[in-house]
């Protein structure tokens, strides 16, 4: 059925909001208005590949900048702490059941404001302050929240970090010798700078031996997990979190899931999935972002369609190309390739820093992020690694053949950067301008899909 009223033959309520808005911004704040459209514009004319973000369809952010901001509610659908909720409880009931679909969940939770929320509820929802947690360490492509000292996670509870093998793959052995020594409330798997498959089987297996909760983190590879290029942990982790707004195409905001272990009875009154419905509410968060619900609905139609599935492949397909470009040209890649979106390369063999390479590239319009590698002495500012990641060039339409281009042209940069120190550098504007020519060459023949006209 399709519900959508228009009120004259040109324009529903929604089209006259947004171009009202679009006016009301451009006369009355040109200062926003501006940076806005350069904003834009460097989306557009720049190639991303940082590895945590991704492009969203104008259909996302048409949801995101929608008359839901203006509902505040707490609760759930059905059980609603405020009036109004006619549309927003089907618009979340409908969100609920695509990431259901898209997960194979049997429970799903979508208020989490972020990835990083979602990680906090699971934990505040399951453990107390001072439990043992075992993630991977920071150093190795762990996340903040899986127990760094810096964040909540190594403040609150007591951090124990597995790493990686000599070959940069993960220590499984290593996890469960940690796990049988220390026994951890919560094993968490997943990364923020991790480039091979994640076996949450043998992870499932190692917390049941210890009789630790496993949560995973898909916040990187939730979109080839939604498309069965990456193993799906639903039914592996008691837990699965993600963000949205990387590979699932989205909004800001997270997911909190859970397979056949949903109805799993974890305290003497509720079973998993009540304790996180309220974990989140009231516990963590109050009114969620309702825009961001509608939004990640929205994204989440889009990940469930045949189309992403090629697109999902083509990002895997992507990244195994560019680890091998960049590879025939001397760089030195973690692990020696990829299984997902990623890939990190060594540039302090190269006689460079993670800093200057992120930098350089920038004033040629290609984005990147510095990234530790496994034994970094340079710390995080600075680093020895750079990280890659192919979302927003698959979404442009870039294929394998593209790769070989662009890694010409990084390595166009990289080979020509004098190195002052660890944070300066010198390149020359001629270097810059070609560079920059090619990449919007390139971005002119791979458009951005709805960005452009
Ligand atoms: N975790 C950060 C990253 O991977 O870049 C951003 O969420």
């Amino acid at each position: 059925m399709n519900r959508l009223t228009l009120y004259n033959n040109e324009a529903s309520f929604i089209e006259v909001l947004s171009n009202n808005g679009l006016h009301h911004l451009k006369n009355e704040d040109p200062e926003i208005y501006n940076l806005l459209e350069l904003e834009q514009q460097r989306q557009v004319n720049s190639l991303s590949m940082i590895a945590s973000s991704s492009i969203a369809d104008p259909s996302v952010l048409a949801c995101e900048g929608s008359a839901l901001t203006n509902v505040t509610t707490e609760g759930y659908p059905g059980r609603r702490f405020h009036a109004g909720c006619k549309y927003i409880d089907e618009i979340e009931k409908i969100a609920i059941e695509r990431a259901k679909s898209a997960f194979d969940a049997h429970y799903v939770n979508v208020q989490p404001h972020s990835g990083s929320s979602a990680n906090q509820i699971v934990m505040f929802s399951i453990l107390q302050p001072g439990d043992c947690i075992l993630g991977l360490d920071l150093a190795c492509g762990g996340h903040l929240t899986h127990g760094s000292k810096a964040s909540f996670s190594g403040q609150l509870f007591k951090p124990i970090t597995y790493g990686l093998d000599q070959n940069g793959f993960i220590n499984y052995e290593q996890v469960l010798e940690l796990a049988k020594k220390y026994k951890p409330r919560l094993i968490i798997c997943g990364a923020s700078a991790y480039t091979r498959t994640i076996n949450f089987k043998r992870f499932r297996e190692i917390a049941d031996e210890v009789g630790a909760f496993l949560l995973a983190d898909i916040s990187h590879i939730a979109g080839l997990v939604v498309s069965g290029v990456h193993p799906n942990p639903i039914n592996h982790a008691h837990f699965t979190t993600t963000s949205t707004y990387k590979q699932l195409f989205g909004p800001r905001g997270g997911l909190i899931m859970s397979g056949k272990d949903s109805e799993l009875q974890i305290t003497e009154s509720k079973n998993l999935s009540e304790v996180i419905q309220s974990g989140v509410f009231p516990k963590m968060q109050g009114t969620p972002t309702l825009n961001s619900v509608a939004s990640k609905a929205r994204a989440l139609a889009f990940v469930n369609s045949k189309e992403f599935q090629k697109i999902s492949k083509n990002i895997v397909n992507n990244a195994r190309v560019f680890a091998q470009e960049i590879s025939n040209l001397g760089y030195s890649v973690q692990t020696g390739g990829t299984d997902n979106h990623m890939i990190i390369i060594d540039v302090s063999k190269k006689g460079l820093s993670g800093k200057i390479v992120e930098s350089a590239l920038e004033e040629c319009s290609i984005i990147v992020n510095k990234n530790m590698i496994p034994g970094d002495k340079k710390g995080p500012l600075i680093t020895s690694g750079i990280r890659f990641g192919t979302n927003s060039l698959a979404i442009r339409g870039m294929d394998a053949t593209v790769m070989k281009a662009c890694v010409e042209l990084i390595d166009k940069v990289l080979t020509n950067i004098q190195v002052v120190d660890n944070e300066n550098y010198k390149i020359s504007d001629s270097i810059i301008n070609e560079v920059k020519r090619n990449v919007l060459y390139l971005c002119k023949k791979y458009p951005i899909p709805g960005y452009t006209f």
